[in-house]
């Protein structure tokens, strides 16, 4: 597949490569290793975008310490470029910003094969893949390239991120392709990358979520009201998720005028991504994988509060299939 791409860049002048919204470790690894896999072999110039923010302490130390180049999606005039490339997500899964009537040339991603993504001039979508890291890695084997450092550095991490504990389905590829590209990364900027000093308003955000947190059987409900960044969500409930005898976490906060949510849970026999769909059948949109899941509620001009109390009935009937269920403070 890496050899239709190549061809099809050939005559390209300029390209650009979009990650998703909010981008993740996967997202940013697999779109710079591509950038770079261009540069080595055809001298090309690409210009690597995102839109949203980068959330989490560990993703901007990545940015950081691998020297990655990233534009702001909304600040680009889309036509200037000939070829549009998008990774680690495909673009009608909404949660990619790209300017109207603008088709994607080439999409690489490992989510479900989306039938829009067959407009696009080459596609590469591998559902059973772990990560998009995975399948960038896999191109570097192929054409017998080595990647430097930050790029084997960024790839590796963009595949443990996805696989590695996140309860996905991975590949016997993915440890595969971590193994093929080891030799090459720093442990030095890895062991940074995942111990990252953290904000002071990550310690503030985690005082509140204590407080605020409620004890259902072996669920840990939290209702943080309004926070700064959507990742904040998340990382309260992995924080969460740790505690002995619980089972569960269930976290939503508020950003702007739109509420998210993170589902997380300890075994992977109840299909968490599909609890998520439930909670928010008529009001939002939401999914996720084998033990976290998430979603999105925009609120326009219903109450938050409201909302929060809709979810959390639903989630209690879901998971103890019981509507009613005693509620203890930390
Ligand atoms: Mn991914």
């Amino acid at each position: 597949m890496i050899d239709k791409i190549l061809e099809f860049i050939k005559p390209k002048r300029k390209i650009l490569i979009l990650m998703h919204n909010n981008p993740d470790p996967d997202t940013i690894a697999s779109g710079f290793a591509l950038k770079n896999i261009f540069a080595s072999l055809q001298k090309k110039r690409c210009t690597l975008a995102y839109h949203g923010l980068i959330g989490r302490a560990e993703n901007r130390e990545l940015v950081k310490l691998c020297k990655i180049d990233m534009h702001f999606s909304l600040k680009l005039n889309f036509n200037r470029y000939d070829c549009i490339v998008v990774v680690d997500t495909q673009p009608t899964a909404g949660n990619v910003f790209i300017q109207k009537n603008i088709l994607p040339n080439i999409v690489i991603d490992h989510h479900n094969f989306r039938s829009q993504t067959k407009k696009a001039d080459v596609f590469d979508v591998r559902k059973n893949y772990g990560s998009t890291s995975t399948i960038v890695a896999e191109y570097y084997k192929k054409l017998n390239l080595t990647p430097d450092v930050n790029t084997a550095t960024a790839l590796f991490y963009g595949i443990k991120t996805d696989t590695l504990g996140s309860g996905r389905s991975n590949s016997k590829v993915d440890t595969e392709m971590m193994g093929y590209i080891l030799p090459n990364i720093s442990l030095n900027k890895l062991a940074k990358i995942e111990n990252p000093e953290l904000p002071k308003y990550y310690y503030k955000n985690m005082k509140k979520a204590t407080e605020n947190a409620k004890v259902v059987n072996d669920l840990i409900f939290c209702n943080l009201e309004d926070v700064r960044n959507a990742d904040l969500i998340a990382e309260t409930s992995d924080f969460f998720l740790r505690m002995r005898d619980i089972k569960w976490t269930f976290v939503i906060g508020k950003i702007d005028n739109i509420c998210y949510f993170s589902l997380r849970c300890k075994s992977t026999q109840r299909k968490v991504g599909h609890i998520a769909l439930g909670l928010v059948r008529g009001i939002g949109t939401g999914g996720g994988h084998m033990k976290s899941a998430g979603g999105q509620i925009p609120l326009n001009d219903k109450n938050y509060n409201e909302i929060v109390e809709t979810v959390k009935k639903r989630l209690i009937s879901k998971i103890f299939g019981t509507g009613e269920a005693e509620e203890k403070s930390l």
